[in-house]
């Protein structure tokens, strides 16, 4: 590979007539655009301690209230790309929003989508286009694209959640905006009950739905079981691990990002191939050793970090006695709709 000419090399007399027409010459920024082998990510991997925030998430409801903020939420900004960027990584965002008793956010729609992980607290809800999902820990809530949300709070503590966007990549291709809202009215239906187990649906009256989110909410003790049901069905060395899919046909549950969930057996170590797509890891239960090349993070309950894609990414359970549960999401879904997802081995 040879040695290219940089911008000094130009005459200043020559640079400032190709700016005067906005042009710019390649050559001194080729290997900046294309870097040998492989990419020169921004994201850094990153960790956010929830203890550590936490206070300063609570403070944030005494010094602002809701009606103040609309979303009470403290963004998990990865210094690679500058902390007003308010990106964790290419594409994903990640939010930490408190919402406290009697308190509303009031109904919104907009083009990014978002999903909702509860990390503590009981009491609240979010209604996404009609349907009332309540949040109980571990749950994931989904408000795709599109779909009108509000988040209502009828119990006595405070709840927190953890939210995960695709808005730096809609916000970079200049389609994010927002539309406001009246309060919605409930309509009855229940997608995270009517699919809850996989192989029966309700019976004789069950249509088949044919909506591109057919559900919203899927129940932490639902994914749980189906986690501990693989770990004794499968050998120890193979991934304990299940996607949140649609449920009609198995696709990915939202366009752009994808959700996972991960066990972690007691005393398991697990390396992944090196992947092109960025991931971030939520420990719902437990605690984990996240690794990634150089960088490893001690995760503790209710932690989250963030790793850069093509990273060699090793998960270790901290406990020899219990197992793990990690939150798992990434940008696969976007890589292999653009064809530019890859795997290293
Ligand atoms: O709860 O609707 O963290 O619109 C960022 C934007 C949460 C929300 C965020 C949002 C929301």
């Amino acid at each position: 590979m040879s040695e290219l000419g940089t911008l000094e090399d130009l005459p200043a007399d020559y640079r400032q007539a190709l700016a005067a027409q906005n042009l710019v010459p390649l050559w001194p920024s080729l290997r900046a655009v294309l870097p040998h082998g492989q990419p020169g990510p921004r994201t850094h991997a990153t960790m956010w301690s929830y203890e550590s925030l936490r206070p300063l998430l609570m403070q944030a409801g005494e010094l602002t209230p809701i009606e103040k903020a609309e979303r009470r939420v403290l963004v998990l900004a990865n210094p690679g790309h500058g902390l007003e960027k308010m990106q964790a990584s290419s594409s994903m965002y990640l939010g930490m929003q408190l919402l406290l008793p009697g308190e509303w956010a009031p109904a919104h729609r907009h083009t990014p989508n978002a999903v909702r992980m509860i990390v503590e607290g009981t009491g609240a809800y979010t209604t996404v286009n009609g349907e009332k999902c309540p949040m109980q820990r571990g749950d994931l809530i989904l408000t795709p694209t599109g779909l009108w949300h509000e988040h209502g709070h009828d119990g006595d503590e405070a709840v927190v959640w953890l939210d995960v966007l695709d808005l730096p990549l809609v916000y970079y291709m200049e389609t994010s905006y927002a539309v406001e809202g009246e309060k919605q009215d409930v309509v009855p239906r229940r997608g995270d009950r009517e699919y809850l187990r996989g192989g029966v649906v309700p019976s004789p009256v069950f249509t088949r739905d044919t909506s591109a989110y057919p559900m919203l909410r899927y129940p932490w003790v639902d994914v749980r079981a189906a986690l501990e049901a693989l770990a004794a069905e499968r050998p120890g060395g193979d991934a304990v691990q299940v996607a949140y899919v649609n449920p009609e046909d198995g696709s990915d549950c939202q366009n752009i990002l994808g959700f996972s969930a991960l066990m972690l057996r007691p005393g398991e170590t697990l390396a992944l191939p090196a992947r092109s797509p960025a991931m971030v890891f939520h420990v719902i239960e437990g605690g984990a050793l996240v690794s990634a090349d150089d960088t490893a993070f001690t995760l503790a309950e209710a932690d989250t970090c963030c790793v850069p894609g093509f990273a060699r990414v090793t998960l270790k359970n901290r406990s020899t006695s219990e197992p793990a549960f990690v939150f798992i999401a990434d940008e696969s879904p976007l890589h292999r709709k653009l064809g530019l997802y890859e795997v290293r081995a």
